[in-house]
């Protein structure tokens, strides 16, 4: 039994009919061409979400009022605070700290590390649970210039060409120097890497990587990284207290501009709490729930852009937020799959893209932006994508290559979430290909941050990817797990040697929220959104009305 319909088991014969020859060619080493740099460009221009005009529109509040960003992100950013700020009073503190770090994923857990290591008191408030982050969902690897033949360097250079050249060099560099620390840590910690017989690491290739340097735990990798951190943390809770279902809702700033705290919103009780900090850092993670362009998302539930929101309020600036990645393999069938992340592990294991002839398009591991681009394409111009029964448009990933190429079993030893994800819907992705198309998977851009870590205003830091600069126009794989860990941890570091010497003003205020409240009425916005969203609404109009008798 098959969960794939009959008319798409006929289409999959298609496939199965040039397999052994692709197997054969790709046994020796033979690829389908890469892209030219100026087809790559022109692919990119023509197919990918971010280079269109529609939807898309200037900001017109806030310290970048006028950039252009995604119609989602520029309404996000001109919404109201969800905070009455008369309804604080900021002269009580309910909870004093040394640091208060505002999300609980893996760049909150290794700043609230290194920060304890150096002495400080810390604070974590997140609006789910400690870890239900992108972090945990992430799968196929995390990047570390540790093998030989490979060094910082290449790895610094596959970031900025992969990033289009529009990193922030002092940010890459950070990255790609930290990066064996930040691999040879997890070790320290316990963390499971894939390992050969012999006892080294296991790496591979992702996209836009010269050297093989991606080191994995099965499809599995944020789940393994983050089960270490949160131990750590949890083991050290005498210094690190945890507020699960807490989201900040507001930064505090002093009479002089510094970042003094945060309102915190108990989202059981409904009551607000007011933390005074002498360090705040945001590590809320991305904006995939906001949907862009309608994209469905891999992103978790709380993936709301409630970092950017309360930082922009605050005068800092934001880079590249214009800028999304879409990874090219989300899953489009069965639909109770629609959106999920089927890792680019499966393409480092050698699995073909190929259209509804079964030929193939493009080669696997381009850039992500450059790959989803050739799978947009092949679907909306060249008219080869396959149709599904609920009327999605996508092609084959032809993950049954993977034992052919590696020996039966591989796929499941290699990618066990993957394997249980499909088969629970009869479809066994070991004999069977799957149907993907690209869904919003990252936000590239988002806080401006320096290589510490630091914005523009005073005792606040942040990391992770609600920070903006590290990846530039676009990412490459393994990339965002290790720019969590390295951005975190410095954010830790420099919050420390900050809080040594800061003095906090006497005086604790919101009216950063309400002048900004006053800039948006000036501007005769009302688009009757308050934020953070904390969480998105699915809920459909005719379930929104029904009332409780
Ligand atoms: O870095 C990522 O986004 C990643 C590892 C995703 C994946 O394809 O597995």
């Amino acid at each position: 039994m098959s969960g794939y319909t009959p008319a798409l088991m006929e289409l999959i014969k298609k496939v199965e009919a040039t397999r052994p020859a692709r197997v054969e060619k790709a046994r020796k080493g033979e690829h389908f061409p890469a892209l030219t740099m100026e087809q790559r460009q022109e692919w990119l221009r023509q197919y990918h979400p971010d280079y269109k005009n529609d939807g898309r529109r200037a900001v017109e509040v806030g310290v970048n009022k006028g950039t252009v960003y995604p119609e989602e992100v520029s309404t996000l950013l001109e919404s109201k605070s969800r905070l009455n700020t008369k309804c604080v009073d900021l002269s009580k503190a309910d909870y004093e700290t040394d640091l208060l770090v505002i999300g609980a994923g893996g760049a909150g857990t290794a700043a609230a590390l290194a920060a304890q290591e150096q002495g400080l008191k810390v604070l974590i408030s997140t609006k789910l649970r400690h870890g239900d982050s992108n972090t945990v969902m992430a799968e196929g690897g995390i990047q570390g210039a540790d093998q030989e033949g490979d060094s910082p360097y290449f790895h610094y250079l596959d970031v900025i060409g992969g990033g289009h050249f529009s990193n922030q060099p002092g940010l890459v560099a950070a990255l790609t120097n930290d990066a064996p620390l930040i691999i040879h840590w997890l070790e320290s910690l316990g963390m499971m890497f894939d390992k050969k017989p012999d006892g080294r690491m296991l790496v591979r290739h992702g996209g836009g990587t010269s050297r093989k340097r991606m080191h994995s735990a099965g499809d599995m990798t944020g789940a393994e990284i983050m089960r270490v951190v949160r131990d750590e943390a949890r083991n050290r809770a005498n210094d690190i207290k945890v507020l699960e279902f807490t989201p900040a809702v507001e930064l505090i700033l002093d009479e002089k501009g510094s970042c003094a705290g945060a309102v915190l919103y108990n989202l059981e009780t409904k009551e607000y709490y007011v933390v005074k900090a002498k360090s705040v850092l945001i590590a809320t993670g991305g904006f995939g729930r906001l949907h862009i362009q309608g994209f469905p998302t891999t992103n978790h539930y709380g993936a709301t852009a409630d970092g950017v929101v309360m930082a922009y309020r605050a005068g800092v600036s934001l880079q590249d937020l214009d800028s999304t990645q879409y990874h090219p393999t989300g899953a489009i069938y069965p639909e109770q799959n629609v959106g999920l992340l089927i890792t680019e592990k499966v393409r480092g294991l050698g699995a073909q893209l190929l259209n509804t002839e079964g030929e193939q398009f493009c080669f696997p591991l381009e850039p992500r932006d450059v790959e989803s681009a050739c799978v947009i394409r092949e679907c909306m111009d060249i008219g080869k994508g396959i149709l599904t029964p609920t009327g999605r448009h996508g092609v084959w990933l032809d993950s049954p290559m993977i034992d052919m190429i590696h020996g039966e079993g591989t796929v499941r030893k290699e990618l066990p979430a993957k394997y249980i994800q499909f088969k629970r819907y009869d479809i066994d992705i070991s004999k069977v290909p799957m149907l993907i198309y690209p869904t919003l998977h990252y936000q590239n851009g988002g806080i401006l941050i320096n290589e510490w870590s630091e914005t523009t205003v005073k005792g606040l830091y942040s990391a992770g990817e609600v920070a903006g600069g590290v990846h530039g126009r676009n990412r490459l794989m393994g990339n965002s797990l290790l720019d969590v860990l390295v951005f975190g941890r410095r954010a830790g570091l420099k919050a420390a040697e900050y809080v040594k010497t800061a003095k906090l003003g006497s005086k604790l205020s919101l009216s950063h929220v309400e002048k900004f409240n006053k800039e948006i009425d000036k501007a005769g916005i009302d688009n009757g959104i308050e934020s953070p969203l904390l969480l998105p609404d699915y809920a459909p109009e005719h379930v929104k009305a029904r009332q409780i008798s």
